[in-house]
């Protein structure tokens, strides 16, 4: 799963990706190319698990980052921005919601304007494809009608008329089929976007980073479908990134904050793409596993191994709290409350499974 980081220029996107993937990216790097990294996706009940089983290796679910540079329609004609762009699964829009004279922005701070224009150029480009693409099924029907032609051809249509409302395709109802047909264009307003609101460092961060998204009026943007908002403060988490955990801690609630702005736009991410994770837990490793929101357990099995998808069994299966109440799973299954679920079985998030397969 990967995210693409866009947004105007110098709104604190690098600085954003640098901060979730801890990625050193030289300052001389050429700033068309795209910056690719990964990010842990901090989960307190995978760490409490762990202390308790005390494995040798603890490893998080991640997610991957690209840091795309620029936006604006000159970028977006550019084959390789658009190749990167088209590439990613999600969007993380930053926005300059900031005060700071010394760095340039076009025009006042204004978020919700930003996001308008970017959407724009967005739809612009996709408007574009389809009308390329409409053209040539045309061609394509005049030389032989075909049902499916046909049906591509009336979602094309649709979807120009919605664009040309100044509505992003995410927003256009698609029927499972409609989505399958419309997969190999990689649409980029078509992608879940999640708006990131880069504001101010102040003594009350706390409380502004939860009233940024009212305080800018993202409410309606962010309800819409596929879409979300959140805050950071770009300058504050830069300077956490440099700490120790103790330390970060203890200056997060000096700042009045009980988690830092980094951990709860990961998991946003993570939500707005649909995704939740499931544990395995043992001596040797405890591990979270990333699956789509309703995925059936021989499904989940498959994101450890195939073969293990294959030869499934049974999934003994418990809640990560249950399990950290009870002590061990020996305990658990002496309480009776290690159930025993079958294929077919959906996977909760904070699920912990012992998936018994004959492979
Ligand atoms: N005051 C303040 N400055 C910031 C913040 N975030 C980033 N900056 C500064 O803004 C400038 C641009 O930051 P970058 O992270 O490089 O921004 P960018 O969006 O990647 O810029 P381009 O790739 O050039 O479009 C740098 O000088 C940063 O130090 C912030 O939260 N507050
Ligand atoms: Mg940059």
């Amino acid at each position: 799963m990967k995210t693409g980081i866009i947004g105007l220029p110098q709104v604190g996107k690098s600085s954003l990706f640098r901060i979730l993937t801890k990625a050193h990216v030289a300052a001389s790097a050429n700033p068309r190319d795209a910056h690719i990294g990964v990010a842990k996706v901090p989960d307190d009940r995978l760490d409490r698990l762990a202390a308790q089983y005390n494995p040798k290796k603890l490893t998080h679910a991640s997610v991957e980052y690209v840091d795309l540079g620029a936006i604006g329609q000159e970028a977006l004609k550019e084959s390789a921005y658009l190749g990167h762009l088209r590439q990613v699964d999600a969007i993380i829009h930053v926005v300059r919601a900031f005060e700071d004279d010394s760095i340039p922005h076009v025009g006042t701070i204004d978020p919700l304007r930003d996001i308008k224009n970017v959407e724009f150029d967005l739809m612009v480009s996709d408007l574009g494809q389809i009308e390329k693409r409409m053209e040539r099924v045309e061609k394509d029907l005049k030389k032989m009608r075909s049902a499916d032609i046909e049906k591509e051809f009336e979602l094309l249509k649709r979807a120009k008329a919605h664009l040309e409302t100044e509505r992003p395709l995410r927003e256009l109802e698609m029927t499972p089929e409609d989505k399958k047909r419309f997969r190999g264009f990689m649409f980029l307003s078509e992608k879940p976007i999640l708006y990131v609101l880069n504001i101010s460092e102040s003594t009350e961060l706390g409380k502004d980073l939860e009233n940024a998204v009212q305080k800018f009026k993202l409410g309606e943007v962010a309800s819409k479908p596929n879409s979300g908002a959140t805050a950071i403060c770009g300058k504050v988490e830069a300077e956490l990134s440099e700490m120790s955990d103790a330390d970060a801690a203890e200056f997060l609630s000096s700042y009045g904050l009980t988690e830092s702005g980094l951990t709860r736009l990961i998991r946003k991410s993570y939500e707005l793409l649909g995704l939740i994770s499931f544990f395995t837990i043992g001596e040797d490793e405890c591990r979270a596993w990333t699956i789509p929101v309703n995925t059936r357990a021989a499904q989940a099995a498959g994101a450890i191994h195939s073969d293990i998808e294959k030869h499934f069994i049974r999934a003994e299966t418990i809640r990560w709290d249950q399990l950290l109440e009870a002590g061990s799973e020996a305990a658990a299954r002496a309480k009776g409350i290690l159930r025993l679920e079958g294929k077919e079985y959906i996977v909760q998030d904070g699920d912990v499974l012992h998936i018994r397969h004959s492979g």
